[in-house]
């Protein structure tokens, strides 16, 4: 498989839609597929990310629906941790918010009340690695390649009952301890636990499953910053603390 390839080998492909034409389930699919070998190697689920939930990042790829993607034990770097750049094609980081599920969700369910499942939430980095040259991709194709996920950081978990209220907190991108992006957790759908909501309904529609312990990154509350070699990248969110890497 194509994307498969090119994610081991850290090197970029041509858009698949150049070349194949297929439909939004069919991405889906695909990027079921790509994952099943990832896990057939030994990696193994641990959640899902959201993509487009930020209006800013959806409109600028003409797109009104958020995208989900499949995220593995094999990608999560320990806080502080180290990001090895070699195995990456062009990353790019972004601060997002974590949520973590005490109990298994049913994607059928749709009375859930998404405040009742979440465990606890933290400040995250999210690294993205488009598979595709230039970073440029239809929504087919970005859904296909996994959303672009390649790893995630994840920082101190907070009860979610003592987090209070997440709808507007700031949220800041440091580089080299200089602030490089800062936002607010209300980019994130205007309120990031409406990713909770949105992760159940795609769940629903695409076949995923959402088990206790399951982590949702509830999409990018800035813009996505490239990494270099040497750099350490921090995001903070008000009041949930911060979470860095540095980059190898
Ligand atoms: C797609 C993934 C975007 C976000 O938070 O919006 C994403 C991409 O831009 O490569 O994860």
């Amino acid at each position: 498989m194509l994307l498969d390839a090119a994610a081991e080998a850290a090197v970029p492909i041509a858009q698949l839609t150049s070349e194949y034409t297929f439909s939004l389930e069919d991405a889906y699919e695909i990027q079921r597929e790509l994952v099943a070998r990832r896990c057939a190697r030994g990696d193994s689920l641990s959640g899902v990310k959201l993509g487009f939930t930020s209006r800013a990042k959806a409109q600028q790829m003409g797109v009104d629906d958020v995208i989900v993607g499949r995220i593995t034990h094999g990608m999560r770097i320990v806080d502080g941790g180290e990001l090895d750049l070699a195995r990456y094609c062009h990353p790019r980081i972004e601060p997002e918010v974590a949520f973590r599920l005490g109990v298994e969700v049913d994607p059928q369910d749709e009375t859930l009340d998404v405040e009742t499942v979440v465990e606890a939430v933290a400040p995250a980095l999210e690294v993205i690695d488009s598979r595709y040259r230039d970073f440029r991709f239809t929504l087919e194709d970005v859904v296909a390649d996994n959303t672009s996920a390649a790893a995630y950081v994840t920082g101190p978990w907070t009860a979610y009952g003592r987090a209070g209220d997440l709808a507007n907190r700031g949220v800041t991108l440091e580089v080299d301890g200089e602030v490089a992006e800062t936002g607010s957790t209300a980019a994130i759908l205007g309120h990031p636990l409406r990713a909770v909501h949105a992760a159940q309904r795609m769940a629903r529609t695409y076949g995923l499953s959402m088990p206790a312990g399951t982590v949702i990154l509830a999409g990018a509350a800035t813009a996505a910053v490239p990494l270099r070699p040497g750099r350490c990248v921090e995001a903070t969110v008000t009041g949930l603390g911060s979470v860095g890497l540095r980059v190898g």
